[in-house]
């Protein structure tokens, strides 16, 4: 490490140009996505970084890793460590911190809002006017919502806004999760597809691991009631997208309404011809506000590793 100088970050995928320059001023950054030969510069650099700032979705490949001898602190933007090995982390002592809290209530209401807008035809009823068709035309009915069933695949914080929110809408709530949370009343099922049969919304609301990855499959598509939707605004890995795909132009469920996908930003080009399906550019958290507190979460986290105080957002 240079001594008498300020430690050195590295970032590894761009972040909200305020939170960049906050960084700039306490921190030697380093930008991994602007080095032309990542390799070189890791060996010329890697040496001297002790924490790195990246995304939720983007997270830290294992060979970065392997190049940073000195990483001692990991600030997450963003909730998800899916894309981080935890195993290394744990096994190297490197503190993980998530942008704990901040994002939730934003991450529930576009689900509501995915929910709402596939249901009722938003997308379609605004193309509608906009074409004119009115003039010549009734519009298609929508599906109602309130007084339905939501089942959510997970029940975190996140699962857990998301019920409070349902439950303004009159909706029946049951769950599936690893364990049953006893402070809940909602019902809790062990078994996915027993959720998946009695839903009218089956929304994954579960953080993205190896052990759940593409669960949400044929099998579940197969017994969603015909008018189901599923609705994602966790993580693309947990469905199998391909059998999304052929269970959408199948018509084997109603739709579904789709924040995150297995390969994003690049998106199946099968879903584009679909009107089953409302598509989002992963923007759950994307509002000024949680932006803004996501940063500050994120320059505490480093703070508190720096300062040798807690990291408010580290995992265990
Ligand atoms: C962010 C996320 O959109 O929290 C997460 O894990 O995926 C999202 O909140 C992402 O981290 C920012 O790109």
């Amino acid at each position: 490490m240079h001594k008498n100088s300020k430690p050195a970050v590295l970032l590894v995928a761009p972040v909200m140009d305020a939170l960049q320059a906050a960084l700039d001023e306490r921190y030697r950054v380093f930008r991994l996505y602007e080095q032309a030969n990542i390799a070189d510069f890791l060996s010329s650099s890697g040496a001297e970084i002790q924490a790195v700032v990246t995304r939720g979705d983007v997270g830290i490949t294992r060979e970065v890793l392997d190049q940073l001898p000195q990483l001692g602190v990991i600030a997450v933007f963003g909730v998800g460590t899916d894309a981080i090995d935890l195993d290394i982390t744990r096994k190297r002592n490197i503190q993980v911190g998530i942008t704990a809290g901040v994002l939730t209530d934003d991450v529930a209401d576009l689900a509501m809002g995915l929910l709402l807008a596939s249901s009722r035809r938003l997308s379609q009823g605004d193309r509608f006017v906009r074409e004119g068709r009115w003039e010549s035309t009734p519009p298609p009915l929508a599906t109602k919502v309130s007084g339905k069933r939501i089942g959510l695949v997970g029940m975190g914080n996140i699962g857990q806004a998301i019920a409070r929110r349902a439950k303004g809408f009159d909706m029946t709530i049951q769950y599936t999760a690893r364990h049953r949370n006893s402070s809940l009343d909602y019902p809790w099922h062990a078994d996915l597809r027993t959720l998946a049969k009695e839903s009218d919304y089956l929304v994954i609301a579960a953080s993205g691991s190896a052990e759940n990855r593409g669960i949400i499959d044929a099998s579940v598509f197969s017994v969603m009631p015909k008018h189901a939707w599923l609705i994602n605004i966790a993580r693309g890995s947990l469905v199998d997208e391909p059998a999304l795909i052929e269970a959408l132009q199948n018509h084997v469920i109603a739709g579904a309404a789709l924040d995150v996908f297995e390969n994003e930003p690049h998106v199946s080009e099968a879903f584009f011809s679909l009107d089953n399906v409302l598509l989002q550019p992963h923007v759950a958290s994307a509002t000024v506000e949680t932006r803004q507190a996501m940063s500050q979460s994120v320059l505490d986290n480093l703070d508190g590793y720096f300062q040798h105080k807690d990291i408010p957002g580290l995992i265990k």
